[in-house]
């Protein structure tokens, strides 16, 4: 076996082995060359090589996404680093395991005039669980730090990084390992909940007639389908589920925006729930959260072992256990109450589901027409990876296939790396992975096709309709040319010479027929992975969407 000669560098690699930390995405450098030599010439690493270091992080996170264990990034010196800080913070906010290991040169050599230097220590404190800033020397001291990150991430969900200086020479090798590491174990902690709150919850719960269970993003099967049953049986329990919840029943409401966005102050008082149950990460419907900030419950619980955000202004208690647990533990000890809290807005849910199959089946080609088409045509089991922007609120207003498994990156809501974590994703899943993008996201994130990894059944939905359609759709848009430039960023890009310079099949759509045929050829062809650009009128869209709320009454 080959080893980097540098001890501290030996001493890394051995440590994420001994963790089982076995994903490594190498961005090229010198600094870093212990490593990527020490990590390349052991094969118990699957190593990937990518360039540009924000798409090499992003594509770290899609592997971590769907494997649910921590993704090593590697990269050199210098602002290389800095390029990780985008999916470093998404990583943060989605609960994501990603450790960033970054050569550094020795602290003497900082700020004195060398090349490729900048301060590296500490430099993502602010979202990051562990900082592990090291020595130069193979110590105790700094494996116990590694030791630290790497169960940080793994326990905590999220990103750490740990620092390492290293002088030249870089590229010398052993064939023998001189360290002996010392490994630190972590006990993962299953919180339990106490009799005493079990009862105070259960309480609370059998006097609430209107309960109101909201979901945010969710790994698939979170929830035990006997936890399901029980839910959808007592009336006097509504649940709301995004997208991303990956949890579907046919009486939950999946469509938030659709029924709620109509509601006059009335419906508002009548839906204000007494007792409002969250759980799942990032929730993205805003007219949701303006309904809750108003219209507060008198109870909020989050359900999450780590974490517990404030979103309503109303959080009453931090539940730190698993969901299923909470509700196998409570759901024995609720009886159920009389309420219309059910029944009611299955009523409004129905005469929306009319309302919508009307205005869809009336309505030009446009977003809104493509999303219920390219949504509806999707391959039953399929990876559906979702950017930013409007294509996830689109997302929101249609029924998905409950065998679909949905993401996007919602931790930070950035459009900078939803193609790369695409990747990744489909790198790390056997599924067919479907990306449905907006074009300034799509084209903002494009060298995550300088890739050779892509499964070749890959396919992109590029839904291009010149530029940001999301600012048309927001409040505050005026057709000016400060808007066109500024906000829209109008443009007349294609994804035509993209898809040749990285070898994509390359399709067209700009009406309902070639659309179809499209759809057809798009999941029939896998000898490489797919772009299907499909063009819809920028001056429409918005229109068309804003028409579809103010007819579902
Ligand atoms: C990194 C980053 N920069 C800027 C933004 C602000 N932003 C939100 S949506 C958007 C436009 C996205 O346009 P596109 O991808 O074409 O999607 P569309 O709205 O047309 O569906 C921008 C710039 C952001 N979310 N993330």
């Amino acid at each position: 076996m080959i080893y980097p000669k540098i001890p501290l560098a030996q001493s890394i690699i051995e440590i994420c082995l001994a963790k089982g930390v076995t994903n490594i995405i190498i961005s090229p450098g010198s600094r870093n060359a212990p490593l990527t030599i020490g990590f390349v010439s052991n094969p118990e690493f699957q190593c990937y090589s990518i360039a540009d270091e924000r798409c090499a992080a992003f594509f770290a996170l899609g592997i971590a996404q769907q494997t649910q264990k921590p993704v090593v990034v590697v990269c050199t010196s210098g602002s290389a680093l800095l390029n990780y800080y985008p999916a470093f913070a998404e990583a943060f906010y989605s609960q994501i395991p990603l450790i960033v290991i970054s050569a550094d040169r020795p602290q003497s050599k900082i700020d004195i005039g060398d090349g490729q230097t900048i301060r590296q220590e500490n430099v993502f404190a602010n979202h990051s669980l562990y900082n592990a800033n090291l020595t130069e020397e193979a110590s105790e001291e700094n494996d116990l730090k590694i030791n630290e990150a790497i169960n940080k991430a793994f326990i905590k969900k999220g990103p750490v990084h740990i620092n390492a200086p290293f002088e030249e020479p870089l590229y010398q090798t052993v064939s023998t390992l001189e360290v002996d590491v010392t490994i630190s174990v972590f006990d993962k902690v299953y919180n339990e909940m106490l009799v005493d709150d079990i009862i105070v919850y259960s309480n609370i719960w059998n006097t609430s007639k209107k309960k109101l269970i909201l979901v945010g993003e969710c790994y698939p099967n979170e929830i035990d389908d006997k936890i399901t049953t029980k839910l959808v049986n007592d009336n006097s329990v509504v649940v709301m589920t995004e997208t991303t919840s990956n949890w579907h029943n046919e009486s939950f409401l999946a469509a938030i925006d659709t029924i709620i966005t109509p509601f006059t102050n009335e419906d508002f008082e009548d839906f204000q729930p007494d007792l409002l149950i969250t759980f799942g990460g990032m929730v993205v419907s805003k007219r949701i959260k303006a309904f809750l900030r108003k219209y507060k419950p008198k109870h909020h619980w989050h359900i999450d072992p780590l974490r517990a955000y404030d979103t309503f202004g109303c959080l009453t208690s931090h539940i730190d256990v698993n969901p299923n647990d909470f509700f196998n533990q409570i759901l024995p000890f609720t009886n159920k109450i009389e309420s219309d809290y059910h029944i009611k807005i299955q009523k409004i849910k129905a005469l929306r589901k009319l309302k919508h199959d009307e205005y869809i089946s009336k309505i030009q080609f446009s977003d809104f027409k493509v999303f219920d088409k390219v949504l509806s045509d999707l391959p039953s089991g399929c990876l559906l990876q979702l950017s930013n922007s409007s294509t996830i609120r689109y997302a929101q207003l249609f029924d998905l296939d409950p065998t679909i498994d949905v993401f996007c990156n919602r931790g930070t809501s950035g459009i900078d790396g939803s193609t790369s974590t695409a990747i990744g994703a489909a790198v790390a899943n056997e599924k067919q992975t479907v990306l449905i993008t907006g074009d300034i996201g799509f084209f903002y994130d494009s060298n995550a096709l300088w890739n050779k990894y892509i499964p070749k059944n890959f396919k992109i939905i590029l839904i291009n309709n010149g530029g940001g359609g999301i600012f048309r759709i927001l409040p505050g848009h005026e057709e000016t040319p400060v808007f066109n430039t500024f906000f829209e960023t109008s443009h007349c890009l294609t994804a035509e010479n993209l898809a040749k310079m990285y070898d994509f099949n390359y399709s067209i759509a700009s009406n309902e027929t070639s659309l179809e045929t499209s759809l057809t050829n798009l999941y029939a062809q896998n000898d490489k992975p797919s772009i299907l650009e499909i063009f819809t009128p920028t001056l429409e869209n918005d229109k068309i969407l804003l028409q579809y709320f103010r007819e579902l009454v």
